[in-house]
């Protein structure tokens, strides 16, 4: 049986925000005691973490005076060194504050906007000092309840606003930083602006510098609306995209659940693991979810141990997929190609239409060809089921 232990290379990471829920739901309140950034990083050294991210105001709160956020920041940097946990990447809470109630970059407020690139830039500053390489915006509330109030196409141009100014702070402080956007289709809104990370990945191409901004898809986010994250996820990877992933489980059409990674759709983590390993995908593997509210600190731990362990499983799995004889002489017979079409494919030319439109195909007979995906299917459920 293998160990599954994780290592410094499988860049297993979570946020402060996940493993320090606090258990807070919209019909009760806490259920864990708050703990302290420094404490927070201990408890991921003791489960095997490699790295930690943070909101600015998950480490230094909003009010806090110039004193209070050095103390915090000597006190989380113990940790860090104490525990070999590193800060990959770092992020703006742009939404629980009462000013951020209709959006940040994309308010109606000119005040609440520039308050916004403000707090944004601050924080940018805050992760770079705690070596972030990748900083992630997801916008909460750049949405709406009702489309009476703001224009989707105005909201848009805003958003591209704000991203082309943060991009030229970046550039302009000469930071070593890579952004990526995070899509998400409600909640806390009723509706959010680009909530797909096909949405997202439009969006970055209207940018003034595309090239410094990718997207970090979540599981959860895309499960919502119902669709297949790994193909969202294998879209970002073939457009030279994919900069971060936020990995937890969901059911399609509920709350925002933030489930533990691969605990609810075991064969789409499956799909998801093999894609990202077998592509080798180097980025942090960054689990933003937290444990269910009847844990205590203790089930913290094994939420978050959960997480890695299910992912390591998978990745065991996807290995003997790759290994196996029978999928892949199903795979080979799938994609047989005698070479017979290979003058039809590739750069138009007038000449290969022509000839293209006089080919004679047997539409019958290749239509009859049994493609063996219930065999190869099954095949994938008995090793995902440990009965092969
Ligand atoms: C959510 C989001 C957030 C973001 C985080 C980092 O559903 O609340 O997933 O957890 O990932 O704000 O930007
Ligand atoms: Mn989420
Ligand atoms: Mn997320």
């Amino acid at each position: 049986m293998t160990e599954y232990t994780p290592k410094p290379e499988h860049k297993f990471t979570f946020g402060l925000w996940t493993v320090g829920n606090i258990g807070r739901d919209p019909f009760g309140g806490p259920v864990r005691e708050q703990k302290t950034p420094a404490e927070l990083v201990r408890l991921l050294g003791e489960v095997g973490a490699y790295g930690v991210n943070f909101h600015d105001n998950d480490l230094i709160p909003i009010d806090a005076t110039a004193a209070e956020a050095e103390a915090i920041k000597k006190d989380f940097r113990k940790a860090l060194a104490d525990t070999g946990v590193v800060v990959p990447m770092a992020t703006t809470n742009l939404f629980s504050d009462p000013i951020f109630k209709d959006g940040a970059f994309t308010s109606n407020d000119p005040k609440v906007r520039a308050y916004a690139l403000q707090k944004t830039m601050n924080a940018i500053d805050l992760g770079v000092e705690f070596g972030a390489k990748t900083y992630v915006f997801w916008g909460g509330r750049e949405g709406t309840e009702t489309d009476s109030s703001k224009s989707a196409v105005e909201s848009i141009k805003r958003s591209r606003e704000a991203m082309n100014f943060l991009c030229e702070y970046v550039l302009d402080k000469k930071y070593d930083l890579k952004l990526a956007l995070e899509a998400k289709p409600n909640e806390p809104r009723g509706d959010i602006y680009n909530s797909t990370t096909g949405h997202m990945l439009a969006f970055i191409e209207t940018l003034d510098h595309p090239e410094m901004v990718g997207v970090n898809p979540e599981v959860a986010h895309e499960h919502m609306s119902g669709l297949n994250f790994m193909h969202g996820v294998a879209q970002a990877w073939e457009a030279g995209k994919l900069f971060h992933i936020d990995l937890n489980d969901q059911y399609p059409g509920r709350y925002d659940q933030d489930l533990r990674f691969g605990s609810r759709d075991i064969k789409a983590a499956f799909y998801l693991v093999k894609f990202l390993e077998d592509v080798k995908y180097n980025g942090p593997r960054h689990f933003d979810a937290h444990a269910y509210r009847t844990e205590d600190y203790e089930g913290v731990k094994d939420f978050a141990r959960g997480c890695i362990r299910t992912y390591l499983i998978l990745k065991e799995k996807a290995a003997q997929f790759n290994a196996d004889k029978e999928v892949q002489a199903v795979l080979a017979e799938i994609n047989a190609d005698d070479g017979s079409m290979k003058q039809y494919f590739g750069k138009y030319s007038a000449e290969k239409a022509s000839a293209l439109k006089a080919q004679a195909f047997d539409r019958a007979a290749l239509g009859r060809r049994g493609l063996r995906y219930e065999r190869l299917d099954q095949v994938t459920i008995d090793i995902l089921l440990g009965s092969r």
